[in-house]
């Protein structure tokens, strides 16, 4: 591990353009279960399962209540030594993309720059009839939060399964998959898509691809490096001693 370590320790110091992708795994030492973990699970519901917009038109009150308890959970969380290890090496690289698939905001809150948060923001909501966006930081929005603007049902501003992405903050993610000189991809069980083909691109465009997650995942195969273990331990490892 320790020489894997420093293999690509020397592959960051040689690269100007990288790209780092993230997902639940990131914040799990920051103390919020991830989606697939034995934790994944809330009050005996698949979150999976809550996380879709035909779930919202059903029970749109239990949507709500997932989302007010992830509100609440987070706004007693910060960030951990993994997402700081990110801001720091941003700092010392050119070109420095973060793609993440978390909407719980602490990358933003870890100071993260060049941020995409590909499957949007838990504390943005957004009007199901005017479509208004805003940001709201309440750690509870009540059982069914309405529009300030018309009075419709609010939604959290994030991405559900069977819903399209973002197709610029898409774009920008492709565009910097494919332009990345080294590509990091952490605490992502790498199922959901478009996000887990991201590796791919960078890895098809040339660049070298590493992983770090605690155990291996369908997209370890393709991966230069694999780096078992928690990502709060080993990302702070590849900034030591770095000028
Ligand atoms: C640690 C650690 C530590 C723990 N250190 N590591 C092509 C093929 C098949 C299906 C599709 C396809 N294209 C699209 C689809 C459908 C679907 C999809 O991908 N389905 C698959 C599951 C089969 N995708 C979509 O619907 C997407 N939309 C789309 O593509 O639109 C066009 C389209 C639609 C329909 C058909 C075709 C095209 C949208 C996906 C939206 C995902 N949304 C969610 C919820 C967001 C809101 C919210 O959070 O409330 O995003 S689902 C959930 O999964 C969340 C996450 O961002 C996402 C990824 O999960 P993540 O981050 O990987 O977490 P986990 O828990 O799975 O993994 C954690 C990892 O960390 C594990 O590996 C641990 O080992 C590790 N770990 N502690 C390091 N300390
Ligand atoms: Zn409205």
């Amino acid at each position: 591990m320790e020489k894997e370590i420093r293999a690509l320790k020397q592959a960051l110091a040689k690269a100007n353009r990288v790209a780092a992708l993230t997902g639940a795994g990131i914040s799990a030492e920051s103390g919020l279960p991830t989606f697939r973990g034995a934790d994944g699970l809330w009050r005996n519901h698949d979150v999976m399962q809550l996380a879709t917009p035909e779930a919202f038109s059903m029970d749109p009150k239990l949507v709500w209540e997932f989302y007010n308890w992830r509100r609440n959970l987070i706004s007693g969380l910060t960030f951990n030594p993994g997402h700081k290890a990110l801001v720091d090496l941003e700092a010392g690289i050119d070109h420095f993309t973060l793609i993440t698939q978390n909407v719980d905001g602490l990358h933003l809150k870890a100071g993260s720059k060049n941020l995409l948060e590909i499957h949007g923001n838990l504390w943005k909501v957004k009007c199901t009839k005017c479509q208004t966006v805003t940001v709201d930081m309440s750690s509870d929005m009540g059982p069914l939060p309405k529009c300030k603007e018309c009075g419709g049902l609010l939604r959290p501003q994030v991405v559900w399964f069977g819903e399209s992405l973002d197709y610029g903050l898409l774009n920008r993610a492709v565009e910097a998959a494919r332009a990345c000189q080294l590509m990091l991809v952490i605490g992502t069980s790498a199922v959901v898509q478009p996000a887990a083909s991201l590796a791919f691109e960078a890895k098809a465009a040339g660049a070298v691809v590493a992983e770090i997650n605690l155990e291996k995942t369908p997209n370890s195969g393709i991966m230069d490096f694999v780096l078992l273990g928690k990502s709060g331990d080993i990302l702070p490892k590849l900034l030591e001693h770095r000028p």
